[in-house]
């Protein structure tokens, strides 16, 4: 008789266990829903005026002092149901490091380029692709990554297989002397080593999907790349 009481006391213990777990694992869960779609790169690259093309006259903008521009819309011309979070952030030095408070509940990372002056930026566009590549989110959530080559309107502006090549190149170099100390990040937010120690770095090499995308956002040019753009985000919806 007692051993009948116990065992019914031992199953209802579990049954309730077991759903306080499932509603806790639904409220964290929900709490870290992945729906935001971060824009950055370097001062003048073009990231507020990709947001502008990506957002439709409808949006109910939020600013706060971290982004230049958050809001959350449809895109331009695309399904209303659709609804994308996107933060333009400043590449100012100093806020550089803001978009990590973010890569928790990231979708998409949308990297800007300055195509015309990338010659002269390279090293500062590869040490921020850099580090946001080796944020232990990014990596652990295989985030994917497009990058936006953009002002291709400029004659001197430099084709994506070029940018591609000379940023492997740089995060190569990047690699072997990164070891040594890390910057302003958090340490545990970061893995130093990108790709395969025995092989030269390849964007391959690494789990996030890396697309490359050709664009010239100032120009009203119909083949302007801005709508391979959304349809990346629409993929990564
Ligand atoms: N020629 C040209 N200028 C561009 C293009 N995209 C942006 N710009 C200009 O570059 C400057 C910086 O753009 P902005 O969007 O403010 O860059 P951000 O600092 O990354 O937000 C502005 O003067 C833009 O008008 C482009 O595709 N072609
Ligand atoms: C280097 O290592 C990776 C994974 O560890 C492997 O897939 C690749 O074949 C190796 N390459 C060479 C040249 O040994
Ligand atoms: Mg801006």
């Amino acid at each position: 008789m007692e051993n009948t009481n116990l065992i019914i006391i031992i199953i209802v213990s579990v049954i309730l266990l077991t759903a306080a777990i499932l509603v806790i694992l639904k409220l964290t869960g929900n709490k870290e829903k992945k729906d935001t779609f971060i824009i950055t790169g370097i001062c003048d690259s073009g990231k507020t005026s990709l947001f502008l093309k990506l957002r439709n006259d409808k949006t109910r903008e939020t600013h706060t002092s971290i982004a230049e521009n958050e809001g959350r819309f449809p895109l331009a011309g695309e399904d209303e149901e659709k609804i994308f979070h996107v933060i333009d952030f400043p590449g100012h030095y100093k806020l550089r490091y803001k978009y990590q408070d973010f890569t928790p509940i990231t979708k998409g990372v949308i990297f800007v380029v300055d195509s015309s002056t990338f010659t002269r930026n390279e090293r500062e566009v590869s040490e921020y692709l850099y580090e946001i590549l080796a944020n232990k989110h990014i990596q652990e959530n295989e985030i994917s990554v497009l990058i936006v080559c953009n002002k291709q309107d400029y004659l001197i502006a430099l084709p994506k297989e070029r940018i591609k090549t000379s940023l492997e190149n740089e995060i190569n170099n990047l690699r072997s002397t990164r070891a040594a100390g890390v910057e302003e990040q958090d340490e545990d937010n970061v893995d130093d080593f990108l790709g395969y120690e025995n092989e030269s770095f390849k964007f391959e090499h690494i789990p996030n999907p890396i697309t490359f995308v050709e664009c010239e956002l100032k120009t009203g040019n119909v083949n302007s790349g801005v709508n391979e753009i959304k349809d990346w985000m629409i993929e990564n919806y």
